[in-house]
């Protein structure tokens, strides 16, 4: 039985990729953060009771800013995969944090591939660098491929790029099996809150069920090519199983405005938009309702109700304006081929959300007071 090691398990991809390692058949040690509450929501479903015979999900507490722990736990599991998906992944909060964000994001991965090293299990272990299309970062050409220049335009991104080049280092220097997945944004409903998608999603299922009114959002002409995480794990998966190491980006070739996906989502609850102003000005007002759309009651929503607003706090100091992947090389070497288009993603993503939002209904209907901070 193959073992795989995830750090960030706790993540959107590391939920994803824990359930198709272990329907693959593989035992997965997973390493999660010590935290006052519960963090292990996402997994949640595949945890097995520890007395168990046939248990094959271990999780073991670590984090990717102490060495000898995470040295101890790579000594104990031996693993033949490790994908290194941990990280502070929150482009906007790494200019807050850009200290912690170069510890974990960038030395992180050397603290990885040194124990690997150290431990002599070059020979035995493949590792999966979780890299990113931010490294491309102000635009050089488009689409963005594996030879597209980077130009990093966020602490993240910076700390993303010592981790990228690392990576390739320790596979010229040392021959071990390290490749990176230079994988453009990918969402879902387990996708973290203050994403720009997620919030999104949650805002149009409390506006259509008469929990909030608006909301507020930040740069409307950001493009980004969006894939769904589950596709997106399966080509984690393929990049380690290659004889060869090797560098690939992940991507679906489409790439679509923030705007265009605020109206995409409102469609799916039968919310047609229209677009007023400029700038930080810009606002959406609700156009027409479709009632044999709508999922709520019909007079939580009236046509001309303002529903977005810019904020400039949610403004970066540095924007990434233009994604747009070109995957040519996975599929051709890793015959990887997306299952899901933009469409699909942002209806599962808004029925989800519906579904979580009827819950928090109910319960304030039963009198309970229900917060959400998520911004
Ligand atoms: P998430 O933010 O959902 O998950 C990040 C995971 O890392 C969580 O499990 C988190 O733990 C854990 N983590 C954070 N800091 C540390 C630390 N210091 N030590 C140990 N664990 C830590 O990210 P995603 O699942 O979306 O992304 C996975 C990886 O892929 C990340 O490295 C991200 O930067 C990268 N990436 C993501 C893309 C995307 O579009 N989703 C695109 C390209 C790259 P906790 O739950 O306790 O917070
Ligand atoms: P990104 O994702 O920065 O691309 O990083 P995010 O969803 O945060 O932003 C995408 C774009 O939307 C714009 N935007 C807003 N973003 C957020 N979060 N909140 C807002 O209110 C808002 N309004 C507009 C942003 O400015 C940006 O242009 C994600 C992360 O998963 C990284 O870890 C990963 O490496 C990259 O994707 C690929």
């Amino acid at each position: 039985m193959k073992k795989a090691l995830i750090t960030g398990i706790t993540g959107q991809d590391g939920a994803y990729l824990a359930e198709f390692l272990l329907e693959k058949g593989y035992e997965v040690h997973g390493i999660k953060r010590r935290s006052s509450l519960f963090n292990t929501d996402r997994i949640d479903h595949l945890y097995q009771d520890p007395h168990d015979e046939d248990q094959r999900l271990f999780l073991h507490y670590g984090d990717l800013t102490d060495s000898m722990n995470l040295t101890r736990i790579i000594q104990e599991v031996q693993p033949d995969e490790i994908y290194n998906l941990a990280a502070m992944s929150h482009v906007k909060v790494s200019f807050d944090t850009p200290e912690y964000t170069a510890n974990a994001d960038g030395l992180g991965t050397l603290r990885i591939l040194e124990a690997v090293r150290l431990l002599g299990l070059v020979e035995k272990t493949k590792i999966y660098q979780a890299s990113t299309s931010e490294l491309y970062g102000l635009v050089q050409e488009v689409p963005q491929s594996e030879t597209t220049p980077f130009y990093p335009r966020s602490p993240y991104a910076v700390a993303k790029l010592y981790a990228y080049w690392i990576t390739v280092n320790y596979r010229e220097a040392y021959h071990i099996h390290a490749s990176n997945g230079i994988l453009f944004n990918h969402e879902s409903p387990l996708r973290g809150e203050t994403f720009v998608t997620r919030k999104i999603t949650r805002a149009v299922a409390k506006i259509a069920l008469g929990l909030q009114n608006q909301f507020f959002i930040g740069n409307l002409d950001a493009q980004r090519d969006w894939g769904h995480a589950k596709d997106y794990v399966e080509a984690m998966w393929l990049i380690l199983q290659q004889d060869t190491p090797d560098d690939y980006v992940i991507a679906t070739g489409i790439t679509t405005r923030v705007r265009d996906f605020i109206i995409k989502a409102f469609a799916r609850v039968g919310i047609q938009l229209t677009f007023e102003g400029t700038g930080v000005e810009e606002k959406a007002y609700v156009a027409a309702i479709d009632t044999d759309v709508f999922p709520g009651d019909p007079k939580t929503v009236s046509v001309g109700q303002l529903v977005v607003s810019v904020d400039p706090k949610y403004f970066r100091p540095t924007e990434v304006e233009l994604l747009i992947g070109d995957p040519s090389k996975s599929k051709k070497v890793l015959g990887w081929e997306p299952k899901y288009d933009l469409e699909a993603l942002i209806n599962e993503m808004v029925e989800a959300d519906l579904m979580l939002f009827r819950k928090n209904l109910d319960l304030i209907k039963a009198g309970h007071e229900v917060l959400n901070q998520a911004e």
